[in-house]
């Protein structure tokens, strides 16, 4: 291989082209949050530091995912589940975060934490050790376990106890941001398992045909519009229940 080969863009790589703009929108994203800490109220500079931690650790894996896929043309799988094995447990902390006020206990968030651990080892199982020549058993078998994790924190948010929590809040802004939180996980976090089925012998793949680069390309989208949609709506709860920032 020649080193340009890992420096350039290929122009008609898509794909390529995710993992660099997926990059430079995670480490700006960091920079933002990190900054815009310092407008806002004590009680929530936590929640904006995560947000950072969370688009950071994305934009170092990508640094790597995209020298590596663009170099190998294989689709990072170790680095991506180590990324979502430190970026998801974040996630959950944002939402023990957000309803802490209200009450959440500190077993919420392990039970989150537990859930999404069980959801990405399960999938890292069924992904890095997909056999080759199209045999889906394997496959299907484990991204069905992950899918349990899944099902539960989509559970907890929607009707669980980060929804009773955030009900019970009387601050509006939480009320509002957690039920929009919890779109994402429905519908942002649906895009993983798409990407996944792309796998050789996955469902799309057979189906329609869709290639294994295909994997990286939904996940990179699903990434973007969840690490950083994510932190953006909680930077909002933040700023605008923030005394600092309101009689300003
Ligand atoms: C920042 C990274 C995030 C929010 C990653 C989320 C990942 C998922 C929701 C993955 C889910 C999966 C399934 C539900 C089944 C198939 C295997 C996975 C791991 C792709």
């Amino acid at each position: 291989m020649n080193l340009l080969d890992v420096l350039i863009i290929p122009k008609d790589d898509a794909v390529a082209f995710t993992f660099f703009t997926g990059y430079m929108a995670m480490l700006a994203a960091a920079i933002f949050f990190f900054f815009e800490r310092s407008r806002v109220d004590d009680k929530w500079k936590t929640s904006l530091l995560v947000s950072g931690l969370i688009t950071f650790i994305a934009a170092v894996h990508y640094y790597y995912m995209r020298d590596y896929y663009v170099a190998t043309g294989e689709n990072p799988t170790s680095l991506r589940y180590i990324d979502w094995t430190l970026t998801v447990p974040l996630m959950c902390v944002e939402f023990y975060l957000l309803t802490k006020a209200a009450g959440a206990k500190l077993s919420l968030l392990w039970k989150l934490i537990i859930a999404s651990v069980w959801m990405l080892v399960a999938g890292y199982i069924g992904e890095a050790f997909n056999p080759e020549g199209g045999d889906s058993t394997h496959s299907v078998l484990w991204g069905f376990i992950s899918t349990l994790g899944y099902l539960y924190i989509l559970y907890t948010a929607w009707f669980g106890e980060v929804a009773q929590l955030a009900a019970a809040s009387d601050n509006e802004v939480v009320k509002r941001g957690v039920r929009i939180l919890a779109w994402f996980v429905l519908v942002g976090w649906a895009i993983y398992p798409i990407g996944y089925m792309c796998m050789p012998g996955g469902w799309l793949n057979t189906a329609f045909g869709w290639g294994s680069e295909n994997v990286d390309l939904f996940y990179n989208i699903a990434d973007a519009i969840n690490k950083i949609g994510f932190g953006l709506v909680v930077y909002n709860i933040a700023i605008t229940s923030s005394k600092k920032v309101q009689t300003a």
